[in-house]
């Protein structure tokens, strides 16, 4: 064989054995990238199923298994929802003395626009911070739909300045028996307390509106009188021991007191039988100062069907013996309607007759 035949045969092989090897690093890359791509697709479907099928506990919540939790729920649990803090005892939002007269016009639409933050039924409650009491409202009511529009149009702001988680609650007599205000009143605390865990009972007659946002409607160590100093009573009390028109009590002192009376049909008496039950008690009244505690009641003639009683006096004189059977443990009624309206509820009710 010739030398230089011999040399192209040698360069030829050695072309041939790179091109084989060649052949297998590609081969091998190829598997190397199959199988580590195959791996991937598993992981995938397994990720997939995990997150698809969730397993959920009774309460329907996701259970959460060590190594499986999708990363959103990890964050939720790395940041968990804020609590808000209590407001202060005073509120920041006071303005003091307030302008309040009853020669404008007042319509309910004109309060709902002017109180977009209150909820179906009179529900507020205050957003940056947790309210300390938590107040239901009673209004004993019959006929005074231009006296309510008036105390909705000045009570809703100053309420939600006093930063009050509140509701309000007309207790509205049906029929054309005689009226019967502190059965209304004992009929608003049950009812109130179906719908929410109030601790705090404010009792207002549907006429009388504060002159100043300082007096906030809430509870005290001791029962509260709040309309203090009355235009009509020349800005004073008129007796020491007054507790008509506007009082709250805690549903502690409420129930230390049996609620109010139920036997009072008519006009008179039944706040100062309210009066005599705290006494009884050995508990004190609480009140603002004549300055902070003015307000104006608007004036009306004398309801029909609430002529004085002429038993309130015999009454008055018997409270001590005749509150433990008389007050929220003896409360009857029926109720007739509940109306969840956007300024307030109004719960109407037979409440029987003399
Ligand atoms: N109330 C009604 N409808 C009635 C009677 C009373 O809604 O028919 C409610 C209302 O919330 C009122 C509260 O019960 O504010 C107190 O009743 P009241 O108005 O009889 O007591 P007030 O002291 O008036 O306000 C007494 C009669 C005043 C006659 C004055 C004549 N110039
Ligand atoms: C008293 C009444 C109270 C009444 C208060 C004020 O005499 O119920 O006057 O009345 N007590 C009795 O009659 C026993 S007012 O001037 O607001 O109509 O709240």
């Amino acid at each position: 064989m010739p030398a230089d035949s011999s040399v192209n045969f040698s360069v030829l092989h050695r072309i041939c054995k790179l091109v084989v090897l060649l052949c297998f690093l590609h081969i091998a890359v190829t598997v190397v990238f199959y199988v580590r791509s195959l791996d991937f697709r598993v992981a995938f479907v397994q990720n997939q199923q995990s997150n698809n099928i969730t397993p959920k506990s009774q309460n329907n919540k996701p259970v959460v298994s060590p190594g499986l939790e999708p990363a959103k729920e990890e964050k939720v649990l790395e940041q968990p929802v804020k609590k808000l803090e209590k407001c202060p005892e005073t509120s920041p939002l006071l303005v003091g003395p307030l302008r309040v007269e009853f020669n404008i016009p007042v319509s309910l639409e004109l309060v709902k626009k002017e109180n977009p933050n209150v909820q179906p039924g009179g529900r507020f409650k205050p957003k940056d911070c947790e309210a300390l009491q938590k107040v239901a409202i009673i209004i004993p009511f019959r006929n005074r739909e231009e006296h309510l529009k008036y105390w909705l149009y000045y009570l809703h702001p100053i309420l939600q300045r006093q930063q009050l988680d509140y509701g309000i609650y007309v207790i509205n007599q049906d029929g054309d028996e005689t009226f019967n205000r502190a059965k209304l009143l004992n009929i608003g605390y049950a009812e109130a307390l179906k719908e929410y865990d109030y601790n705090c009972f404010v009792f207002s007659d549907v006429d009388l509106i504060p002159m100043d946002d300082r007096n906030t409607y809430k509870c005290f160590s001791q029962p509260r009188h709040l309309s203090v100093s009355m235009d009509k009573f020349g800005f004073r009390l008129p007796y020491n021991q007054y507790f008509g028109g506007v009082s709250s009590l805690s549903k502690e002192q409420y129930l230390k007191i049996n609620g109010f009376p139920n036997n009072y049909w008519g006009w008179g008496g039944e706040d100062d039988d309210i009066y005599n039950r705290v006494a009884s008690k050995g508990m004190s009244i609480s009140r603002p100062t004549g300055e902070i505690g003015k307000c104006r009641m608007i004036r009306h003639n004398r309801d029909k069907m609430n002529d004085p009683n002429p038993q309130r006096f015999n009454r008055i004189a018997h409270t001590r013996e005749t509150m433990y059977k008389d007050g929220i443990n003896s409360l009857k009624y029926q109720v007739l309607s509940i109306q969840k309206l956007d300024l307030f509820t109004t719960i109407t009710v037979d409440v029987g007759k003399p």
